[in-house]
């Protein structure tokens, strides 16, 4: 099953690493054949290559959107070389057999980074690349196809210890990451083209994504696992850089995506936000005028869940706040950058792994969120909702005053990261009690007064600190008893989409205890 490789056609727009690799190629006596940008790079480097129009006898022409489609190179890919009728037309046709093909493709999905207009992002579509990738890899009984320059060593390593020839096994794994590369290079067209049309929902979608890191294990260890990056570039735990620390777990990932996009709704221009998650959870929240200060009324929120979270900051991490945040047990802190001093002093702790995103995620930001179920995916646009873009009305008869409004925003910010029934007490700008995840949401309203309560215990308050808070609910309140569990915990204002055929019934409840409301008319579910 071994193939001796004598002829390699090679064709790439990104030419990193092309010179070593078509330089030990030629050392080993293999024949090169180049397309017109390639073959220049290679004989500008004094290396002997041929033109691939001597395969074809057939000019590049239309600025070279027609160079390699042409039965010269189809069929010296696609000729199955024992089979004499193949052999015959081969002969009869003078066609020669390419045995190994290095392409990698226009550069469409950097080109979209770019913010290319349409007509360059459409000549970046390549069509002769994919074509001879699908024609190699479906013949990989005798063809080697390469399609990232990555894998220019292993073949070398490969041909070397083959005496210039590759095994069925290895042309046969490069076939699959052929397929998967032209795969993921249709997925990135086919999505630029329902972007274009404005389509959000259409009818076919794909997904692609390149292995960043094989994972340890899944969420629990007997699930296998990966983390892929798709491609976008918006600062997120993807794109961010581990400045030290062991590996990321899968929960830690997926947690600490969380942490971050859950800080990215607080403006740094506006005030220094930290927020600290558990199982994608915030266990607190807060603004304050430094980092320090925000990281501790954060921590006063659940000291006790706080164990073990992951730390997510809106601006550059600063020694004095790191020195805080390595005294509690952490996971993972990520920030949009570090002082120096700062990441000495995370150093210190082995484990604890930090990570800088280089900026802070947009909370604006479109883009596509897919969750996958049996035998199907649900997708659906991202939650770009911000509440200072909502058209806050108030629907009781006191206003809330404007201490009172910046809680409510604040805790309707935080309310959108939590998981529904979701209930969030607030107060100066800090979360005090959050109740997640409960399948009723007046059992969320009670345990995040409970935890309210716990705080305050913890703290030596002689009350919680949902004396004189403010609530905000992620959805309507079905009935009174939600906000009356609120009002009785201590809150005075309230923030909600509003929407329950009894509106009226809640409203009049908040009246009867002077307490203000305002609806949002956007409803912040998360599941
Ligand atoms: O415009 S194409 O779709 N038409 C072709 O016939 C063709 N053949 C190779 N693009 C084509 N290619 C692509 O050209 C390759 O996939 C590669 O990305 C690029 C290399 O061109 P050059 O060697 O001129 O830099």
């Amino acid at each position: 099953d071994r193939v001796k490789v004598a002829r390699a056609l090679i064709s790439v727009s990104d030419k990193t690493g092309l010179l070593a690799f078509a330089t030990a190629l030629s050392e080993m006596g293999v024949e090169l054949v180049s397309t017109g940008g390639t073959r220049k790079a290679l004989s500008e480097a004094g290396l002997a290559v041929r033109d691939v129009s001597e395969l074809t006898g057939f000019p590049e022409v239309m600025d070279g959107r027609v160079k390699t489609l042409h039965p010269g190179v189809h069929g010296g890919l696609l000729a199955i070389r024992d089979d004499a009728d193949h052999a015959r037309a081969m002969q009869a046709h003078d066609i020669r057999p390419i045995d190994l093909l290095v392409v990698n493709l226009y550069p469409f999905e950097d080109t979209l980074k770019s913010g290319a207009d349409a007509a360059t992002q459409i000549e970046n579509i390549d069509i002769g690349g994919p074509a001879m990738i699908r024609a190699g890899a479906k013949n990989h009984g005798y063809v080697t196809t390469v399609v990232d320059p990555a894998d220019y060593d292993r073949v070398i390593d490969e041909l070397t210890r083959h005496d210039g020839a590759t095994s069925l096994a290895f042309r046969r794994a490069l076939a699959g990451e052929a397929f998967a590369r032209t795969a993921a290079y249709d997925a990135a067209v086919s999505g630029w083209f329902a972007a274009e049309a404005g389509v959000d929902v259409p009818r076919r979608v794909s997904i692609a994504g390149t292995l960043a890191e094989p994972l340890r294990y899944g969420e629990n260890p007997h699930q296998s696992a990966g983390f892929y990056r798709t491609g976008e570039d918006r600062p997120g735990v993807s794109t961010a850089r581990q400045v030290q620390g062991k590996a990321l777990s899968y929960n830690n990932i997926n947690d600490t995506d969380a942490a971050f996009e859950l800080v990215g709704e607080f403006d740094p221009a506006r005030a220094s936000a930290v927020a600290i998650i558990k199982h994608a959870n915030p266990c607190g929240v807060a603004e304050g005028a430094t980092l320090i200060e925000a990281y501790e009324k954060a921590l006063a929120c659940d000291p006790v869940s706080a164990f073990g979270g992951i730390v997510a900051l809106n601006g550059r991490l600063d020694a004095a706040t790191a020195r805080h945040i390595v005294e509690v047990f952490t996971e993972v802190i990520i920030a949009p950058d570090a002082d120096e001093e700062a990441i000495a002093i995370v150093a210190a702790k082995k484990n604890l792994r930090l990570l800088l995103a280089g900026g802070l995620p947009d909370p604006r930001a479109r883009g596509r969120f897919v969750k996958s179920v049996a035998g199907g995916l649900l997708v659906q646009t991202r939650d770009a909702g911000v509440v200072d873009d909502l058209d806050l009305r108030v629907v009781t008869k006191r206003a809330p005053s404007e201490r009172e409004l910046a809680d409510l925003t604040f805790a309707y910010r935080v309310a959108k990261h939590v998981k529904s029934n979701t209930i969030i007490y607030a107060r100066d700008l800090a979360t005090v009690g959050i109740g997640a995840g409960q399948m009723s949401r007046i059992d969320s309203a009670r345990i995040a007064a409970r935890k309210a309560e716990d705080a305050a215990r913890a703290a030596g308050l002689s009350e919680p600190l949902t004396r004189g808070c403010v609530v905000a609910s992620d959805a309507f309140f079905p009935f009174a008893d939600g906000l009356l569990s609120a009002v009785e915990a201590g809150a005075t204002a309230v923030i909600q989409p509003g929407g329950s055929m009894r509106d009226e019934e809640v409203i009049r409840a908040a009246d009867d205890h002077d307490v203000a409301m305002v609806m949002t008319g956007m409803r912040h579910f998360r599941h």
